[in-house]
């Protein structure tokens, strides 16, 4: 696999300055908002399909067909609105790209909202990372004094305005409608879809909802052009990633590379397990993701092999944990994470999340049976395709994935009384 084409939106990260607006023009910023502007709308759309660019948030939903999407203009108002409630356990690429390079996201937002004739975008950001709220303030500061966004921009009578919204902090607000909700100024819970936001989203007006870096990847792909984009990557799933890489590494941080490349070539990006120590098993797109272990690193990253393997690509944050981990104990740490972030919207989701919680707390203190292992696989079936959103499928993941990779491992938990495993020699949840 070569990365040679890579990095892209990571490209000047190393730069002090990296933020400003003044870096981001040096790297060619703005010249594909330029050209756009001097594009019919339809064939950005047409641009975006041609390129394959699937959604980054997690889905991989096409990203071009969803803004075709759209009902033809009736003369009122049509949305975008940006993902940026970056909250999925080790998902860590929307963050560090919005406070390295924001001004990747802000041009995509203008070509975007031209391409898809709104005049208001809104950027909806988690409420704990005051620091990346501050930075996309200034960013856009920066581009409405340039004028980037604003009133007729460059000339051409365009016109928009970009609101950035900071949330409460609640990892439901990533799901979109729930999103929607919230940017309301409702309590944010998810919303019966159909109908899509692209029909009735926020005020119950057309509406795009794209992720962060599906977003920024829109400049690059226009200067560049779409066979540029789709010659990287694999046939289904074009173009590059950043890889978020956490855990036992020797490096961890945020790899761009095109699709499909392996986690052993990652690793070998990332300096290697910390300490030399074994593989024992990772997510390949985040805790929502069945877990992948050392049977899968030659397993190309891109959406049909993860599929085919068994997982999902999701949001390509790999978790990586060796040998002194307690898979039982992840899990755990994991379900705490998705009972508490359960909505309460729906049954199967907000009872089932508690009682995973419980079960597995006696489990890992070796209190449990072996008749627990099969009612939290019962539990996970009532959850799993019952849920009213993907949080309580997600929810699922981790726990029938490790009692299908390790059941040895909980029994042992059984035998021993409690965790077998010595906290001191693991740096993972001491
Ligand atoms: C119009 C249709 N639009 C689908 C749109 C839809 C959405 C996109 C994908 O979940 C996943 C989830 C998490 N007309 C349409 C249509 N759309 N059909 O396409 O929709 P969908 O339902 O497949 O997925 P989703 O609800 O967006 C996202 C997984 O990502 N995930 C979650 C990550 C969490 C974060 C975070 O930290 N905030 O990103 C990680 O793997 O499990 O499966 O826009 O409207 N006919
Ligand atoms: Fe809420 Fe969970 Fe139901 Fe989603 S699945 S609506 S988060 S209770």
């Amino acid at each position: 696999m070569s990365t040679q084409l890579t990095p892209i939106l990571t490209k000047f990260w190393d730069d002090p300055q990296s933020w400003t607006l003044e870096t981001y023009e040096k790297h060619d910023g703005y010249k594909a908002l330029k050209k756009a502007l001097g594009m019919p709308q339809a064939d950005l759309v047409q641009m975006t399909k041609d390129s394959g660019l699937r959604g980054r948030g997690g889905a991989g939903f096409p990203t071009g067909m969803k803004w075709g999407f759209l009902p033809a203009p009736d003369g009122g108002p049509r949305y975008l609105v940006v993902n940026a409630d970056e909250s999925e356990p080790g998902t860590c690429k929307d963050i560090p790209l919005m406070m390295a390079a924001p001004q990747f996201l802000i041009e995509g937002v203008a070509i975007t909202s031209y391409a898809i004739g709104c005049n208001h975008a809104f950027i909806y950001l988690r409420g704990e990372v005051v620091h990346v709220y501050r930075r996309l303030l200034r960013a856009v500061e920066e581009a409405y004094a340039k004028g980037y966004l604003g009133k007729n921009i460059m000339g051409t009578g365009f016109d928009l305005d970009v609101t950035v919204h900071a949330g409460a902090g609640a990892y439901i607000c990533g799901e979109e409608t729930a999103l929607l909700d919230s940017l309301e100024g409702r309590r944010g819970q998810p919303r019966l879809k159909p109908p899509f936001p692209a029909v009735a989203g926020l005020y119950a007006r057309p509406t795009v909802v794209n992720n962060v870096e599906s977003i920024a990847s829109v400049p690059p792909i226009l200067l560049h052009g779409a066979e540029w984009f789709s010659d990287m990557g694999t046939e289904k799933s074009t173009g590059f990633g950043i890889f978020s890489l956490s855990g036992h590494v020797t490096r961890p941080g945020q790899y761009e590379a095109p699709l499909g490349i392996t986690l052993r070539e990652l690793l070998d990006m990332a300096g290697g397990m910390r300490g030399g120590k074994k593989l024992k098993f990772w997510t390949p797109g985040g805790s929502s993701t069945p877990l992948f272990t050392d049977e899968h690193l030659d397993t190309p990253l891109d959406f049909e092999s993860v599929a085919a393997a068994g997982s999902m690509l999701g949001t390509r944050a790999l978790q990586i944990f060796d040998e002194t981990t307690c898979v039982v104990r992840a899990v755990e740490r994991w379900t705490d994470f998705y009972a508490h972030e359960s909505c309460g919207k729906c049954t199967p989701c907000r009872e089932g999340t508690w009682w995973l919680k419980q079960i597995l707390a006696r489990l890992e203190h070796g209190e449990g049976s072996e008749e627990d292992l099969e009612k939290l696989l019962d539990i996970c079936d009532n959850i799993l395709g019952r849920s009213f959103c993907a949080l309580g499928d997600g929810a699922t993941s981790p726990i029938t994935s490790s009692i299908q990779y390790f059941r040895e491992e909980y029994l042992a938990h059984l035998e021993h009384g409690g965790c077998p495993f010595d906290r001191n020699a693991s740096t993972l949840f001491a």
